[in-house]
């Protein structure tokens, strides 16, 4: 049986992680104080009621109305700062942060701001703790697409990202009509990912390959329906930024017990752990490990075989990869 406490001593990567889904109910009670907002509720008891879903949209109505309270550079520094002190606790030594700009830029916040106070949350943790960090903006897959390259334009011009990724409601929004974001975004030597296989068919982890060209894909759980995907995924070596907490809490598996993460490593996958929105979905990284290893009883060697794994599937240069082996 693992232990916390055991497992934070092993240094980790992360690389699904949304920094809006690092908002934990006492951050969040504070910032609709600070900023004004009013909740449909507003002592932590509430909160943790509202914080039970069916299924990812249900999950995603609470975290975009929840998203409402972010509305300053420093509300986006403080909830940075947060998770990434959280990583430094962790032994979490580098973490790909994703988050989500037309949530806010939909609401009027300026995309400046937000990346400002990311990306100075950033560099005061690699300062003061020495967790180091990149960034990743997603498109939101259910809204239009025409938005999405202008939006990867101006991106482009604030600069500091180190890719793109595809997020939000995955069913009847396949991957394939970002094709042309997603081209552009390669062509300025942008890193690809793109949620897929979460909750929407395997079809859609094989479009993400083929037609968005992207380096990982995000759960990619439902790939174990289709023989042949697994067979490719496991050739290509595709990195799959596995979940398990998010998959229990929005019905993708009924428990930890059927998670098929364990089935996905012997399957010779090349698989990673991630915590996807932690403040809601019931822990950070390491108890996802934890908890995760304890149902499925598996070994100390998967868990050091996962952070090998997300070693290799980081967007770094290749010196530094070797360096953190
Ligand atoms: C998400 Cl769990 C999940 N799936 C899709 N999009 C998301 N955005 C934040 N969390
Ligand atoms: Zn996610």
């Amino acid at each position: 049986v693992f232990e916390i406490e055991q497992l934070k001593k092993i240094p980790k990567v992360e690389l699904h992680v949304h920094i809006e889904g690092t908002l934990e109910p006492d951050l969040l009670l504070k910032l609709a104080e600070r900023n004004g907002v009013s909740l449909p509720y507003n002592d932590l008891e509430s909160v943790r009621e509202v914080f039970r879903f069916q299924d990812l949209q249900g999950f995603l109505n609470v975290y975009y109305s929840a998203s409402k309270c972010l509305q300053k550079e420093q509300d986006f520094y403080d909830l940075t700062l947060a998770y990434l002190r959280k990583c430094k606790e962790e032994n979490i030594v580098y973490t790909e942060i994703f988050f989500d700009p037309q949530t806010h830029i939909a609401r009027g916040i300026a995309l400046e701001e937000v990346m400002a106070g990311i990306f100075a949350a950033r560099s005061e943790a690699e300062a003061r703790f020495g967790v180091r960090s990149q960034v990743i903006p997603c498109f939101e897959r259910d809204r239009p697409v025409g938005d999405s390259l202008p939006l990867l334009k101006t991106m482009e011009r604030i600069g500091g990202i180190v890719g793109i990724g595809l997020d939000s409601a995955e069913r009847d929004n396949p991957p394939s009509i970002f094709n042309e974001t997603f081209a552009y975004a390669r062509s300025i030597g942008l890193h690809c990912v793109a949620h897929a296989g979460e909750e929407g068919p395997p079809e859609y982890i094989a479009e993400a390959l083929d037609i968005l060209a992207v380096e990982r894909i995000d759960h990619g759980v439902r790939a174990m329906e289709s023989t042949a995907l697994m067979q490719r995924l496991q050739v290509e070596q595709t990195p799959l930024t596995v979940c398990p907490f998010s998959n229990v809490a929005l019905g993708v598996f009924e428990d930890l017990a059927c998670h098929n993460v364990g089935k996905l490593l012997e399957a010779g996958l090349k698989v990673t752990i991630n915590s996807d929105d932690p403040a809601y979905f019931g822990g950070y990284l390491t108890a996802n490990i934890v908890d995760t290893w304890n149902a499925l009883g598996l070994s100390l060697e998967q868990v050091i075989q996962v952070q090998r794994n997300a070693i290799d599937a980081t967007f770094i240069d290749a010196a530094e990869k070797y360096r953190m082996h």
